[in-house]
């Protein structure tokens, strides 16, 4: 018997292709006979529109399709169905798509969407997620009430700003408060960001006769695609075929539905020609969606020994124009809104809140690592005015086995340890920092002071208690296999973890498993959506049953053909032997298409192992208390982070992040370790320079990467250790869970904490910019 592969860190196995560039990515793609698409859109953040001239644009030589909002009468939502494929009778947030236009070449497209003339009459602008919820505000949505949503998941709020009021509610939260010795009250705030994938969105779509369509897309989940284009312009699914190849990132942007319906309202309108729509890193920017942003309002009673005993929060999202993913991110982390502690008394409101925004998507962390920033500077704030330790007043209140979480869900001994996790890094970042006198010294006078932060985050996946995956085995003919999923990697190597997966189940060296990377939904098995850190086990779990599939199939074809029965029979490598006879054998290739007697007769036939899985036991909540049990898995983790602060500039260094994650099992080292440093990176931008600025009339000001800035190599810490708790997950595959979003949740919080550890500045809203820093360190001195 071989080396088990579970846990080995196998090189990713796309690594060859996307390095030497032969991957091919939708940006890469051409069709016969395509047409190039550009965008008209918005310079007003909110205005009526009075009149579009198209006449220009559509009898400029070239241009082969032409369209406004009235075109295209459909409107597109996953949750709420209120967004217009193009502004129709107003416009809603600055960079809205308002006119499209489809023409032999990209130049003649943008000079017919020049050509285009729109008048506006500017329309009073909401930007601000308390001033929306004022009952004078202007309404982004007047016809609230006119629109479809899923009744009984979603409240919104017709006739406010309000698109969805999701509710928690534990125990007696004004005993609770009336027993505390303290209670402390703070509001935090984080502006929306960005996604930033390197690849834009782009899709090409064709229309053909007897509506047809055929769409390949830079997407995370193409069935999602597929279903949501049906329901917006009535089409069947079984007409709609859509493809994606390789993706280029998508970091939750491209989780649901974006340019799909729209190019392919233009191929319709240019006779069933294929369009391709790339939107240009501007677009991106400007018209497609971004990350919601978060004021946070919270409340909480602590014992005078360190317990928290009630904890009252009001979420506030700045949804933008539009709710897409926004309302289910306001209920996932309402439903996960006090971290991973155990209070007794909890209430918690979370609203979605339209405003003149860009509109907020999903974004890895969904919503968690928006909050976070809120309660683990909270937790650090209570710790010091109890005089306490923030470790000890952490490991006072985190969850434990036997501790039930805030929606009534008993924590068992398998659901992971998140005190392990912060025990781990505290160790590792030497947790507490002691100075001595000398550096004190050195400290007050070169003005650089050294400090430590700790923050602990949790996650489950966010997704409807019923979402299923699928996967395909197929054996060919030299007993290599082919494995058909349809959740998609876009970057996180999770084709690798399956393939190893399939290798491990079938006993087969990984060279003779092949992921099938690019995924159609004509020949894909189903799959609801690649999000929620849910890929690798469910597509894992999905992977494993259709091995087990095949195995049962090859194990019931030899026992007939070795004439022994079917409980004599074992795997081993690449072949099926009798246990006490082992050289009475079969290859697996002498099955795989079926097995030859010496006579000619034949039995079994083509190998095909087929395996599904769907989350079990997960229940809706309940409308007015939350109450019920969401989660598929819950991923525990923790950072500990060591920071030097210039007071001179402002400017912080990273010197040091332990990170540590309960994964379960560590599937492959090397793909989680990356997934975890990715992660750390990306929280690093929103800590420090990621931020969405608008001007008073809502105009986005912040357009382009000069403007809006990314950590760079130049910003990576010195050092990052990783660790991983590994208490299995007892329906994960192997043990393991999902480990995705999780590493980004929480390293804003860490480095505000190591920031008040460092010089005693309490901050409360993100990016703590070097100017920010720098002029809280000025107003204290
Ligand atoms: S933020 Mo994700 O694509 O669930």
């Amino acid at each position: 018997m071989s080396q088990s592969l579970i846990g080995v860190g196998v090189p990713r196995i796309d690594g060859v292709e996307k390095v030497t560039g032969e991957a091919l990515y939708v940006h890469d793609l051409k069709i016969q006979g395509m047409l190039y698409a550009a965008l008209k859109t918005s310079p007003y953040a909110h205005a009526r529109i009075l009149r579009i001239d198209t006449s220009r644009a559509r009898s400029l030589p070239g241009v082969k399709a032409v369209l406004t909002g009235q075109d295209v009468p459909y409107r597109l939502g996953l949750y709420m169905i209120d967004r217009p494929l193009l502004a129709t009778g107003k416009v809603r947030y600055y960079g809205e798509p308002v006119a499209a236009v489809a023409a032999l070449d990209l130049d003649t497209a943008r000079e017919a969407v020049e050509l285009i003339e729109v008048e506006y009459e500017p329309l009073p602008v909401v930007q601000d997620v308390e001033e929306a919820l004022r009952e004078d505000a202007p309404l982004v949505h007047e016809d609230l009430a006119t629109y479809s949503w899923i009744k009984g998941v979603y409240f919104p709020k017709p006739g406010t700003n309000i698109a969805n009021h999701f509710k928690v509610r534990k125990g007696d939260i004004e005993a609770g408060f009336a027993r505390a010795d303290l209670i402390v009250e703070n509001k935090f705030f984080q502006p929306q960001v960005l996604h930033m994938p390197l690849e834009t969105h782009v899709t090409i779509a064709r229309w053909s006769s007897g509506d047809r369509i055929k769409i390949w897309t830079s997407a995370q989940s193409p069935f999602a695609v597929r279903d949501l284009l049906s329901m917006t312009i009535g089409v069947p699914r079984s007409h709609i075929e859509v493809i994606v190849p390789y993706v280029g990132g998508g970091f939750g942007g491209k989780a649901g539905i974006h340019l799909e319906a729209l190019v392919a309202c233009l191929s319709r309108a240019a006779r069933g020609r294929p369009v391709k729509l790339t939107a240009t890193r501007e677009e991106e920017i400007a018209s497609l969606p971004c990350r919601q942003g978060l004021l946070s309002k919270i409340k909480t009673g602590v014992t005078r020994e360190g317990r928290i005993i009630a904890e009252e929060i009001a979420y506030l999202w700045d949804a933008g124009a539009y709710a897409d993913y926004g309302v289910n991110i306001g209920r996932a982390a309402g439903y996960s809104g006090v971290g991973p502690y155990e209070i007794e008394n909890v209430k918690i409101d979370s609203y979605t809140i339209y405003t003149n925004h860009i509109f907020g998507t999903a974004y890895r962390g969904f919503g968690h690592a928006e909050f976070f920033w809120a309660i683990e500077r909270q937790r650090d704030i209570i710790a010091r005015k109890l005089g306490m330790d923030a470790l000890e007043f952490r490991m006072k209140n985190l969850l434990k086995p036997g501790s039930v979480t805030i929606t009534g869900e008993k924590i068992h001994e398998n659901t992971g340890r998140v005190d392990k996790c912060l025990a781990l890094v505290a160790e590792k970042i030497g947790w507490p920092l002691v100075k001595t006198e000398e550096e004190k010294a050195r400290e007050k006078e070169t003005g650089r002071y050294r400090g430590l932060g700790l923050a602990v985050l949790h996650k489950a996946p966010a997704m409807p208690p019923s979402t299923a995956s699928s996967a395909i085995v197929k054996m060919n003919e030299d007993g290599s296999v082919n494995v058909l999923v349809s959740g998609i990697d876009y970057g996180q190597g999770t084709y690798t973890t399956l393939a190893q997966i399939a290798a491990e189940r079938l006993h087969l060296p990984l060279e003779k498993v092949h992921v099938v990377w690019e995924t159609s939904t004509e020949t894909s098995p189903y799959d609801w959506q690649t999000v929620a850190s849910r890929f690798t086990v469910m597509g894992g779990n999905a992977v494993i049953r259709a091995c087990d599939d095949l195995l049962a199939q090859m194990k019931s074809l030899a026992a007939g053909i070795l004439r022994a029965a079917e409980e004599e029979l074992e795997f081993g490598q690449e072949e099926i032997y009798v246990r006490h006879h082992p050289d009475q054998k079969l290859a697996y290739r002498e099955l795989a298409i079926g097995y030859t007697y010496g006579n000619g007769n034949a039995v079994g036939g083509p190998l095909i192992g087929r395996g599904r899985y769907i989350a079990q036991g997960l229940t809706f909540l309940d409308a007015e208390t939350g109450q019920g049990r969401p989660a598929l898995d819950w991923t525990y983790g923790a950072h500990g982070i060591e920071i030097e602060v210039d007071t001179k500039t402002g400017n912080m260094r990273v010197l040091k992040i332990v990170s540590a994650f309960d994964v379960g099992r560590v599937l492959n080292e090397m793909l989680v370790k990356g997934q975890v440093i990715g992660g750390i990176v990306q929280g690093l931008g929103t800590a420090f320079s990621e931020v969405l600025l608008y001007d008073r009339e809502g105009r986005l000001l912040t357009r382009n990467l000069v403007d809006y800035k990314i950590p760079t190599a130049k910003d990576l810490p010195d050092v990052i250790e990783t660790y991983f708790v590994e208490t299995p997950q007892l329906d994960g595959p192997y043990g393991a869970r999902g480990v995705a979003e999780h590493p980004m949740i929480s390293i804003t919080s860490a480095i505000g904490n190591a920031l008040a550890n460092a010089t005693g500045l309490e901050l409360y809203e993100v990016p703590l910019s070097a100017e920010r820093v720098y002029l809280a360190w000025q107003e204290k001195a």
